[in-house]
């Protein structure tokens, strides 16, 4: 596993271990909070359902919490940001003292600003920070930043994706963008990159990264963040709808972490909790589970 610069993520109220004796993977539990037709007709439907799928990862064993108001999915249309506010701020209010780093994952400066001033610890931007406005919104703060590659638009980033070497391309724009949270004053130990598994990315891309994941992390030296969990290189590769990828996503995540990946970006969060502590005992990696 690749040495990082700092041992731990200064992620806003909390310091995240990601090296050394006491080290085991992060998980990363996703919260969608996105309007559900199946809703039971209560008062505050997307909030009540929010709250409870969050409760279900806490007791599961998340790490951090991942709060997202706006679908980035292939292909997806854009909201407006009054709505992804609507949908973002009471989740945040009402997780603010659940005891788990809380992270934002949004490209609106707007945004960024309300949920850091509203206690949010990490932003995660798929744009990689590449808004001066979006590096201005964070500099100001304790919040960690998750710095993701992505090529070209949600709404258009699968059509034909090109790349001389995938992971010399990500890489450089990792680096590119690293350089300019620290000229805005970030400090290093706040910072993850990610690679941007499925974003401007075909199934030979998404495999090439994932197999010299360590590489790319060796090269930067900071921490780094995977999202594989039922994405569509899953359902590639196992001919299975997205409701069915979990035991894919649980390779996959394990495939990261085995790659040096110190977080792990996952809807299914307690059964990746079980596969990462059977993983660390039997790789000996960072501490024994308790
Ligand atoms: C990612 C993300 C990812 C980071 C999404 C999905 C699409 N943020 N947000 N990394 N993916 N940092 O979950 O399928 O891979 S939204």
């Amino acid at each position: 596993m690749s040495k990082l610069l700092h041992d731990k993520l200064h992620c806003g109220r909390y310091l995240l271990t990601l090296q050394g004796e006491h080290f085991r993977p992060l998980v990363m539990g996703v919260l969608n909070v996105t309007p559900d037709s199946f809703s039971d007709g209560g008062r505050h439907p997307t909030l009540d359902a929010a709250l409870s799928h969050a409760e279900q990862m806490i007791a599961a064993g998340v790490d951090i919490i991942d709060i997202g108001g706006e679908s980035t999915r292939p292909g997806s249309a854009a909201v407006s940001a009054a709505e992804e506010m609507d949908r973002v701020m009471p989740v945040l209010y009402a997780l603010r003292d659940c005891g788990k780093p809380l992270s934002v994952d949004t490209r609106r400066p707007q945004v960024m600003r309300e949920a850091i001033a509203a206690g949010a610890d990490m932003v995660n931007d798929i744009e990689g920070f590449r808004d001066p406005a979006s590096l201005a919104a964070v500099s100001d703060s304790e919040a960690a930043l998750c710095i993701m590659h992505m090529l070209g638009e949600p709404g258009t980033m699968q059509a034909d994706p090109q790349y001389g070497d995938v992971v010399a391309d990500v890489g450089d724009f990792l680096a590119a963008r690293v350089t300019a949270a620290r000229e805005a004053g970030i400090a290093t130990q706040r910072l993850c990159i990610d690679p941007g598994f499925g974003f401007g990315k075909t199934l030979a891309h998404n495999l090439a990264l994932l197999a010299r994941l360590d590489a790319l992390q060796q090269r930067l030296q900071l921490p780094l963040l995977a999202g594989l969990s039922r994405k569509t290189m899953i359902g590639k590769l196992t001919g299975k709808p997205v409701e069915q990828r979990l035991a894919g996503s649980l390779a996959a995540a394990l495939a990261a972490v085995n790659q040096g990946a110190r977080i792990v970006r996952v809807h299914d969060v307690a059964e990746t909790v079980d596969a990462l502590k059977v993983w660390q005992a039997v790789t000996g990696e960072g501490a024994a589970p308790a």
